[in-house]
């Protein structure tokens, strides 16, 4: 069973922090404090497959979901995530029902999908000692997608409608860019786009999840009905500890 998963079906709050540091250590320390689920981001921070995993070992024996960023949505990357033992997964930049239904697809065994076949070679499966993965592995794959363009915001609900899907993510970074305001997150026309759009999701009746700035901007956007929200990043408390010691003497 996916914790996960089974919470975001149920609408329950899930707390998650972003790991960018790309290290097990520090993802370890991450693991035991309390939160729901840890995001290891392919797209954005130092991460190959083999660092994934040394994450992924590192975290296993705590009760956190750890949730895998690919850089892009391919079916190959998917692939390999699922394989060394992810069974939640962000795919950033999705557009249309027609990706979503791909995405989907690359989370399943044929004749579901068309995800490839390595079950006893690969940690997922236990190297081979479940003998049920094969038959259940889709009945825990948590597979949340971001919207972050306007193309994405413009299929909202055709995204939310697809099978398979369990949440839907609002990237503001890239939104903001993509709304032509670059590092303006803040701008109203961003905000205002990113609450019209948590609003639309939440309507679908899919669970909604954003990556919030600040713990103001967390806990509005908890208030609001979001029910997965990453409320900071390790390099950001790392950032914010260690210039705040410095600073605490002379
Ligand atoms: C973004 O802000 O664009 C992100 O993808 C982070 O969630
Ligand atoms: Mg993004």
């Amino acid at each position: 069973m996916n914790p996960l998963k089974v919470a975001l079906g149920e609408g329950r709050m899930q707390i998650g922090l972003w790991q960018a540091l790309a290290n097990p250590y520090t993802a370890e320390i991450c693991a035991g404090a309390g939160y729901d689920w840890l995001l290891f981001d392919g797209e954005h921070a130092p991460n190959t497959p083999q660092t994934l995993l040394a994450q992924l070992q590192a975290v296993a024996p705590y009760p956190v979901e750890p949730i895998a960023r690919p850089p892009v949505g391919d079916p190959a990357i998917i692939k390999q995530y699922l394989d060394i033992g992810f069974r939640s997964l962000l795919i950033p930049m999705v557009e249309s029902a027609e990706q979503a239904r791909m995405l989907v697809s690359a989370t399943r065994f044929p004749p579901r999908g068309i995800r490839g076949v390595a079950s006893a070679t690969n940690r997922a499966s236990g190297f081979g000692s479940n003998p049920r993965y094969l038959a259940d592995a889709h009945e825990d794959i948590c597979l949340i997608v971001q919207i972050e363009s306007r193309v994405g915001l413009d299929a909202i609900e055709e995204i939310a409608e697809t099978e398979g899907v369990d949440a839907l993510f609002i990237g503001p970074g890239d939104l903001a860019a993509a709304l032509g305001h670059l590092g303006g997150v803040d701008h109203p026309d961003v905000q205002t786009a990113i609450s019209d759009a948590l609003a639309r999701i939440e309507k679908t009746g899919k669970a909604s999840g954003i990556f919030a700035l600040s713990v103001d901007d967390a806990k509005a956007r908890i208030a609001a009905g979001a029910s997965l929200v990453s409320i900071g990043t390790d390099i950001g408390v790392l950032m914010k500890g260690v210039r705040g010691l410095r600073a605490s003497i002379i």
